[in-house]
């Protein structure tokens, strides 16, 4: 068999649907996905096997304009790192915003000044969208950057998402695979349920507190009936945040718990007792160590 492989890096603003398409590419939830802007915040590898390909996905962070934070500019700085030295780019645009958007804008412009080997457009959720307009959009975009191909998906719904593999397969050049065969990611198991309670914080609280927590997981215990003991600690930068995360009488952080452990049980397919303690941090953001883990540049 002739084995082939690929790296390709999707790029897009942020809530385009990027984590969305690796995981339905991979069929399996290796990256965190919420209705909210930045979600996602280092790069993620979720690995799809397709014909005698192996497609690796990166996701990343979206890119946003003039990122002021240490961890934004870190964010943004792994989303172009991930694109320069990805084979392919994948640059996915919501089906809703006009061709013209300026994330979008700034997405192409970051890719003329930076050599990107292959690029493709991906326009997204066209669930959302009537069909006729979807054609309009495609010739608009082509004009602003010669894409080699464009694909019309719902990385939701799955729509598209087979073409897009197929294609990708097909173009993959010929090498070796280069994770083993069952690999779905690259992300340690710690930090993938890390992310899982970050992502039900993300859509249980408000304003600029997701923003401003971080998650870590400080034990895993394995138990000899197979079950597992997880302690995580949720750092946030202020009093008034930790009492916001913990809620009325626990309430908030109850239902946080709750919502991660049964995810990580169906993950794990073993049971699982999740221990989450919410710490001020007010500097955990200008701490090395916090980007280190992640992959994170805290030079930027
Ligand atoms: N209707 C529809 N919604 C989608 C589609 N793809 C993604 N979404 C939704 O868009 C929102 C953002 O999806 P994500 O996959 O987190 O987007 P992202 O680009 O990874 O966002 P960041 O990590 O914040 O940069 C979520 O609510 C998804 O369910 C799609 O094809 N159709
Ligand atoms: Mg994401």
């Amino acid at each position: 068999m002739t084995t082939r492989s690929a790296v390709i890096a999707l790029a897009g603003p942020p809530n385009a649907g990027k984590s969305t398409l690796v995981n339905q590419a991979v069929g399996a939830k290796v990256s965190i996905v919420t209705h909210k802007v930045q979600t996602t915040r280092t790069r993620v590898r979720g690995i799809a096997l397709r014909d005698e390909a192996q497609l690796i996905f990166v996701d990343t962070p979206g890119i946003f304009v003039s990122p002021k934070r240490r961890l934004e500019r870190a964010m943004v700085g792994a989303a172009w790192n991930a694109v320069e030295d990805a084979d392919f780019v994948i640059v996915l645009h919501d089906a809703r915003k006009p061709a013209h958007d300026e994330q979008t804008a700034l997405v192409i412009q970051g890719l003329r000044e930076r050599k990107a080997r292959r690029v493709l457009l991906a326009i997204n959720k066209i669930d959302e969208i009537k069909r006729e307009k979807l054609l309009a959009l495609a010739q608009e975009l082509s004009a602003a950057f010669p894409f080699e191909r464009v694909f019309m998906i719902s990385a939701l719904k799955g729509d598209g998402v087979d073409d897009l593999l197929a294609w990708l397969a097909s173009e993959a050049p010929e090498g070796p695979w280069l994770y083993p065969e069952d690999e779905i990611s690259d992300l340690p198991q710690r930090l993938l349920a890390a992310e899982i309670t970050r992502e039900k914080l993300f859509l249980h609280l408000h304003d600029e507190l997701p923003y401003s927590l971080t998650v870590e997981t400080e034990s895993w215990e394995t138990f000899r009936d197979g079950s597992v003991k997880i302690s995580q600690t949720i750092y946030v930068q202020r009093d008034a945040h930790k009492r916001m995360a913990i809620g009325a009488k626990g309430a908030t952080i109850r239902k946080i718990r709750e919502l991660a452990q049964r995810e990580l049980e169906e993950m794990l397919e073993t049971h699982v007792h999740l221990f989450l303690f919410v710490k001020v941090r007010e500097r955990w953001v200008d701490d090395p160590e916090r980007y280190q883990q992640w992959g994170l540049d805290f030079s930027l």
